[in-house]
Parts: C-alpha cells; structure tokens; sequence
C-alpha cells in the first residue's frame, strides 16, 4: 500500500490545501466500526434488491444516506474520534485545542441518486466568515474511508489550491460547462463559465479502508460518481475539527444548530468509556 510519509503530510497540506493519508487507520482499528454498518444502514444486496422499500427510501436523495453522531453504535461513535484522526488534526491546524462540530456516515449506493458533484468549496455552510488564504487553516474536514473506495466507487477528488489562487469569494460552485444554472442557489454562486480546466486537474482521493482525507475550507472539491453496477458505501465518516476558540465554525455555519459539539480531550481522557460525554462542561448553549 501506497503511504506518506510523516513529515510530507503537513507539507502536503500546506502546499496543495489537503493531503491523502492511505493506511491512517489500520484494518484492525476499524473493525469495529464497520461491524455496526449493517445495523446502521441496508446492505449493497439489501439497497439494490429493495428488500425493505421503506428502509431504502432516504438513500434515494444524495444527502438522505447521511446518518449524524453520535451514532447509536458506541464503537462507530468512538471509530470516529479515534486517537489518529485526532492527532493528525492537531498536527495540520497547528493547536491541541480542538473541538469536533460535526462528525456523520454517508452511505450511498449506485443508481440511487446522483453524487458527481459540481467543484466547490464548503465553506458556506461551515462558517458565517469568508476564511482568509492568508491566514494559516484554522479548520480542516476529514473523510475517513471505512471499505475501500476505487475510482468508479465515488471518491472525493481535489483541486490543489495553487491552481485556484485566482478565484474570487463567489461563485463557489464550478460545474465543467459554461451556461449552467441552478435555480436553488442565489444567482451568483454557481459560475456560468464552465471551467473544464478545473476538472482536468483535480486529483481523486480513491483509496482504500483506513485512508483519511484532510482537506481545508478553501479547498475546491467534488464528490464523484458511483458508476459500479449493485456498488454501495458504507462511508465516508467525516469530521471537521476546529480550534477551541471558534465559536463562529460550525457545520451549516450556525453554532446555536450544533447539537455534537465534543471536547474531544474529554473523550480521550475518558476512554475506555461506556458512552461519549456530550456535552462538554465549557458549552454554555448546551449547558
Ligand atoms: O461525497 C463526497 O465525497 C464529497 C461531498 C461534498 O463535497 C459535499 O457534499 O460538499
């Protein structure tokens, strides 16, 4: 398996705005976790035979397969704060004073809906501030892969960001081709230009079970196509971490929506645990 070495990691971040870390997690440390994915969602025969059409039903939107934390499975719910994922944060954002604001499993299935995304970036829905390029991250998103994702399975794919320095606040979105349109977002946001350069250049994050994905607010990316016959993913787990003291991050930009707020500390100081503390006794809202 191809790996990174340590010190090309945080270089890797720093030059391209994300950084693919295959083998993160060992096959052994995810065992459990993935142990839960038949509870917590159909399998690839149980989509695609539609054994259950009531169960399937929310898979067929793109974002309906999306399952939040904390999970009713404690092993995925503890998966997804695992001691690596938590350093590999610290190390990329510079700080060991992080807080968790989001953390979900996304499964998907192939033909259930359409998940080759337009190229964008989320910050929009992650903080009500336009970050700054020249500040150093004071965020970082991680999908955590937990079944191997090839290229035909929909991985995420990355544009490095030395090739978007030239791209302003809005639009955010860049489909390939001039003339689109999308009538659910405010006029301005999707670029009528098409920019199949951007495509050209992205680079898919395919990898297999254990590879972790770290990638900036500013990044510009892209979930892909699922295009194999009876394919599901049970995955990614995704987790943006941000420091301590920025109370103005929060997934869909609103601190007071956050119902998963963790001290991940807390969490790891408690381990072995039974359950995840939530919350942490310094959240006032949630107090
Ligand atoms: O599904 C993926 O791999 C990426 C999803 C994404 O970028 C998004 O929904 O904003």
């Amino acid at each position: 398996m191809e790996t990174v070495d340590a010190s090309d990691i945080k270089a890797q971040w720093l030059r391209d705005g994300f950084v693919i870390v295959p083998g993160l997690v060992s096959k052994e440390e995810l065992a459990l976790g993935r142990a839960a994915l038949p509870d917590m969602f159909p399998t690839a025969e149980e989509f695609h035979n539609d054994v259950d059409p009531q169960r399937n039903a929310r898979f067929r939107d793109e974002f309906g397969g999306i399952t939040d934390f904390p999970f009713a499975n404690t092993d995925m719910s503890l998966l997804s704060v695992h001691e690596k994922l938590i350093d590999l944060a610290e190390d990329l954002l510079g700080t060991n004073s992080l807080r968790v604001y989001s953390i979900e499993v996304w499964a998907k299935y192939t033909g259930a809906a359409n998940y080759d995304q337009r190229l964008h970036r989320d910050y929009l829905n992650h903080t009500v501030l336009v970050p700054s390029r020249t500040h150093p991250a004071q965020q970082v998103e991680m999908f955590l892969y937990l079944v191997d994702i090839p290229v035909d399975m929909g991985p995420p794919s990355y544009v490095p960001w030395q090739l978007t320095a030239d791209l302003p606040v809005l639009p955010n979105w860049y489909p390939a081709s001039d003339g689109v349109t999308d009538p659910d977002s405010p006029p301005g946001w999707v670029s009528y230009v098409g920019r199949p350069d951007l495509y050209q250049a992205e680079v898919s994050a395919a990898g297999s079970a254990g590879t972790v994905v770290a990638y900036r607010l500013e990044t510009l990316h892209r979930g892909t196509a699922m295009t194999t016959p009876g394919g599901s993913l049970h995955d990614p787990c995704q987790l943006p971490h941000r420091d301590l003291g920025l109370d103005w991050q929060a997934f869909l930009a609103c601190p007071l929506t956050d119902t998963a707020v963790v001290g991940l500390r807390r969490v790891r100081q408690s381990t072995p645990a039974p359950a995840l503390r939530i919350p942490p006794a310094w959240t006032p809202l949630l107090e």
